[in-house]
C-alpha cells in the first residue's frame, strides 16, 4: 500500500480559561498541525502534532510545517507500512521526530481503516479498554492547586500532576505540602513537574523539605547532566520528560540508571512505531511511564489512548489528554473523552475517530 496524497493543515486550539501556565512559558492559543493521507486504494488517514507553544520542547508549529513539507514530495509513493516509513521519511530528513510523528500517526490510521481493526491491535493488542488518565494542573497558588486536588480526587483521576517552577521554590514545597494533605490518603498519585525549570539546588531542596512525601519528580532541571548530578542525592522518583527526544536518549536513560521512569510524549519519539518500541524497552526494565502528547485534539488524543490501552497496567502511569482544556472535538460523533478520570478506548477502526468534513479548511500544502 502506497501513498497517494499528502494534505497538511492547521488549526488553532484555544485553551479553555487560559493561559495554561508552566514553568516554560504561558500559553494562550495552541497551533495544531494536521494531515491527512490517502493510499493508492483511496482510503485516508489521519495524524496530528500539536507542540506545546515554542519555548516547552525542542518543536514548535512552524518547525512542524516545514519538515512536513520538506518530506512532502518524497513521501508520493512511499510505502505506508510503518517502518517502512519512518526509513522513507528519515532518508528524507534528518531528526524532526514531532513532525514526522503525524504521518506516522495518519499511517497507523489508515492500515487500521483499511484492514479494519484499531491502532491498538496494530500496537500489539490492548490490555484494558479503560485507560487510566492523570490530570495536570497548570503554575498557581497553594489554594488554587489544593482545589483543583480535591475537585480532581473527587472526578476519579487516579493521579495527579502538579506543574511547579519558575518561581521561589518555597512556594511550591508548599504548593506540594498542601495537595498532599488533600490526597495523600486516597491513593492518588502524585507527580512533581517541573518542566526543566528548576535549578539542581531547588530540586535537591524540594527533596529534602519533603521526604515523608512520595511523589516523583518529572524533569526536574532542564537537562541530562543536571539530572546525573542530583540523581545520587535525591531521595524521590525522577521521570524523564522533555530530554528524552528520542530512542538514544531513552536507551542510555534506561542504561545507565538516570531514571526512574518517563513522561512520554508520542509525537516526541517520532510516533506510535517508535513509542511501542519505547513500551518494550520501559518493559524490559519495569519502568512506568506514560503515553501523553504536548498538546493536540481528537487525533492526538486517539493514539495517546491506543498506544497508553497497550501498555502492561503495572507500569502505566496514565494517558494525558488536552480535551479539558479544549472547547469542542474535531469528531462531534465520537471524540475522545475523560470520563471519571479514565478513557474508553475508542471502537472505530484505525484511530475511531475522522474529523468532521471540512473542519480544518482548505490545506495548507498538498502534493
Ligand atoms: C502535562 N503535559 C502532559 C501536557 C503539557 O504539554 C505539559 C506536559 C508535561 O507533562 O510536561
Ligand atoms: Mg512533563
Amino acid at each position: 500500500m502506497k501513498i497517494k496524497k499528502l494534505d497538511i493543515f492547521t488549526h488553532d486550539l484555544p485553551v479553555k480559561s487560559g493561559p495554561y501556565k508552566m514553568a516554560s512559558g504561558f500559553v494562550w492559543t495552541l497551533k495544531s498541525v494536521l494531515v491527512r493521507i490517502t493510499s493508492d486504494d483511496g482510503v485516508e488517514g489521519w495524524g496530528e502534532t500539536c507542540p506545546n507553544g515554542p519555548t516547552y520542547a525542542e518543536a514548535h508549529a512552524g518547525g512542524a510545517v516545514a519538515a512536513l513539507i520538506e518530506m512532502g514530495p518524497g513521501l508520493i509513493g512511499a510505502d505506508v507500512w510503518p517502518l517502512s516509513l519512518q526509513r522513507t521519511m528519515n532518508g528524507l530528513l534528518n531528526g524532526h521526530n514531532y513532525a514526522k510523528a503525524a504521518v506516522d500517526i495518519a499511517a497507523h490510521d489508515l492500515i487500521g481503516k483499511k484492514l479494519g481493526v484499531r491502532v491498538a491491535e496494530i500496537l500489539g493488542g490492548a490490555a484494558t479498554e479503560r485507560i487510566p488518565s492523570y490530570y495536570a494542573s497548570g503554575i498557581g497558588t497553594p489554594d488554587e492547586i489544593a482545589r483543583i486536588a480535591r475537585d480532581k480526587m473527587g472526578e476519579g483521576y487516579p493521579r495527579l500532576q502538579i506543574k511547579v517552577g519558575g518561581r521561589p521554590v518555597e512556594v511550591d514545597v508548599e504548593v506540594v505540602r498542601r495537595v498532599w494533605e488533600v490526597i495523600g490518603k486516597s491513593g492518588m498519585r502524585l507527580a512533581v513537574d517541573a518542566n526543566r525549570g528548576w535549578t539542581t539546588r531547588d530540586a535537591l531542596r524540594m527533596s529534602r523539605e519533603c521526604p515523608d512525601i512520595p511523589f516523583i519528580m518529572e524533569q526536574p532541571c532542564n537537562n541530562i547532566e543536571d539530572l546525573r548530578k542530583i540523581r545520587p542525592q535525591i531521595g524521590h522518583g525522577i521521570y524523564m520528560d522533555e530530554n528524552s527526544v528520542n530512542l538514544n536518549t531513552v536507551i542510555t536513560a534506561v542504561g545507565t540508571n538516570l531514571v526512574d521512569g518517563f513522561g512520554m510524549k508520542v509525537t516526541r519519539i517520532g510516533g506510535l512505531h517508535n513509542y511501542a518500541i519505547f513500551r518494550d524497552i520501559c518493559a524490559a526494565r519495569n519502568l512506568p511511564h506514560t503515553a501523553d502528547d504536548a498538546w493536540g485534539g481528537d487525533i492526538i488524543s486517539a493514539a495517546c489512548t491506543h498506544a497508553g490501552a497497550t501498555v502492561n497496567s503495572a507500569n502505566f502511569e496514565g494517558a494525558w489528554l488536552a480535551s479539558p482544556y479544549i472547547e469542542g472535538h474535531y469528531d462531534s460523533k465520537s471524540g475522545v473523552e475523560i470520563v471519571g478520570g479514565h478513557i474508553q478506548l475508542p471502537n472505530g477502526p484505525g484511530l475511531g475517530v475522522v474529523p468532521d468534513e471540512g473542519i480544518f479548511g482548505e490545506p495548507l500544502a498538498s502534493f
